[in-house]
């Protein structure tokens, strides 16, 4: 079937609540991905950190067959033998108590807001239907209509209300306004510890570290959304290490299975979790076996294969990469380990006009906002590739400037 043809076929008989670059995929392995037409592009936004172990790794593949002819689904009313032992691996690899499976970003946020508000009354003691969530300016934490109800961009929330009540907006990266917004009613600070959506926005350093002793002082459930931060992304396991803390919540996803399975976990290292009794929460896919193989073996490969250091490493010498290039209408090139985040001056135009480019160029990026472009390849990406894509960013921008 032809390119054109794929894509008449998205725009007519699909919502159109997408507006994809006119590349049509057919095969992803590593950082490099083919269209339909056999054109080759690097891979730089791993669908937004969802595939940081490589498109199509073999190992997590070769795991999603074998379980595949095993046991895909039992439901959480019988047990199945890859549930336990993924729940021992999570916690050791990131010091949780506890996990509770989920399967999307969203439904593991939603999650840590009804546990911690529960929480609140049963522990807490704030009085009931009186709990409040602080959360920042320029969040992004999923789209249903609780999480955008508290979202500060317009497009994510016109048209969706009525609204879920009980949120607080502060600025990000301001603890102090944090404190203030403190009440006897507030049961949980819900945010990213690097703002990806926001633009790869990173907090002032020693920020966390305040809000960790601020949300420990009031005894305010701290919540790390690291969905897009985690699994490696920053260069650490969890980028809540940067600032050596550990949230009372941390939420993962996306990377979980390595791209490969949609998977997502609300992990507790404090006993939040425990006000949970049986029935009282649930999904018929969360902790399903297939989920659970898969990411037993995307998060063995990460380490096996040294990802996160390789992050750290190729995160550097990115960013640096990207800080020499000579072209005067980018304003700030900011990131940490394998996010990162070009932002470009008003009067270079849209991003998106550079992202067409990049495309032109063998890169696929995205734009956020409209200035910013993010660059955030598998965390398996070589000095060799980065150099590969230094090459055409450069050409590309200098085409488009
Ligand atoms: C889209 C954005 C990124 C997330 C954080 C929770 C979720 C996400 C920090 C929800 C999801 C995705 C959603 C996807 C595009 C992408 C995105 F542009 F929307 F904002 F990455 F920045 N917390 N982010 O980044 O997880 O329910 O999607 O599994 O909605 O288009 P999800």
């Amino acid at each position: 079937m032809k390119h054109q043809h794929y894509i008449e076929l998205e725009e007519t008989f699909g919502a159109h609540n997408y507006k994809p670059l006119n590349v049509v995929l057919h095969r992803g392995e590593r950082v490099w991905v083919w269209d339909v037409n056999g054109n080759k592009y690097m891979d730089c936004l791993s669908s937004y950190s969802a595939v940081n172990q490589g498109h199509c790794h073999p190992k997590i593949v070769q795991a999603m067959n074998d379980q595949s002819q095993l046991l895909t689904l039992t439901s959480r009313a019988f047990r199945n033998d890859q549930l336990g032992p993924l729940y021992e691996e999570l916690c050791t690899l990131t010091n949780s108590h506890k996990v509770l499976p989920m399967n999307s970003g969203a439904e593991a946020v939603e999650t840590a807001i009804k546990v911690v508000r529960k929480w609140g009354y049963q522990i807490k003691g704030v009085a009931e239907d009186l709990a409040e969530i602080i959360v920042c300016r320029n969040n992004f934490h999923g789209r249903t209509i609780t999480i955008v109800g508290f979202s500060t961009d317009g497009s994510s929330r016109a048209g969706f209300g009525p609204f879920t009540p009980g949120f607080k907006i502060v600025p990000f990266g301001d603890a102090g306004a944090l404190e203030a917004a403190i009440t006897e009613n507030t049961v949980g600070f819900l945010v990213e510890p690097i703002q990806g959506e926001a633009g790869v926005i990173i907090p002032p350093p020693g920020y966390l570290k305040e809000v960790r002793s601020i949300c420990t002082k009031y005894n305010v459930a701290l919540i790390l959304d690291e969905i897009q931060t985690g699994l490696g992304r920053t260069g650490k396991m969890l980028a809540e290490e940067h600032e050596k803390i550990e949230a009372d919540l941390t939420l993962v996803g996306k990377a979980l299975a390595g791209g490969c399975y949609p998977i997502s976990a609300v992990l507790s290292n404090t006993e939040v979790m425990s006000v949970l009794q049986p029935g009282e929460h649930g999904s018929t896919f969360g902790g399903n076996p297939l989920a659970c193989a898969v990411a037993r073996t995307a998060l063995k490969v990460l380490l096996e294969e040294q990802m996160i250091e390789n992050a750290a490493l190729m995160g550097t010498y990115f960013l640096r990469g990207l800080k020499k290039l000579d072209f005067p209408l980018i304003s700030e090139v900011r990131g940490r380990g394998l996010l990162i985040g070009v932002e470009l001056l008003p009067e270079a135009g849209p991003a998106r006009t550079y992202c067409e480019a990049l495309l032109e160029a063998g890169i696929l990026c995205k734009e956020t906002h409209d200035h910013i472009i993010r660059f955030a390849p598998p965390l398996v990406i070589t000095k060799e590739e980065i150099d590969w894509a230094l090459e055409r960013i450069e050409s590309a921008f200098t085409k488009v400037g």
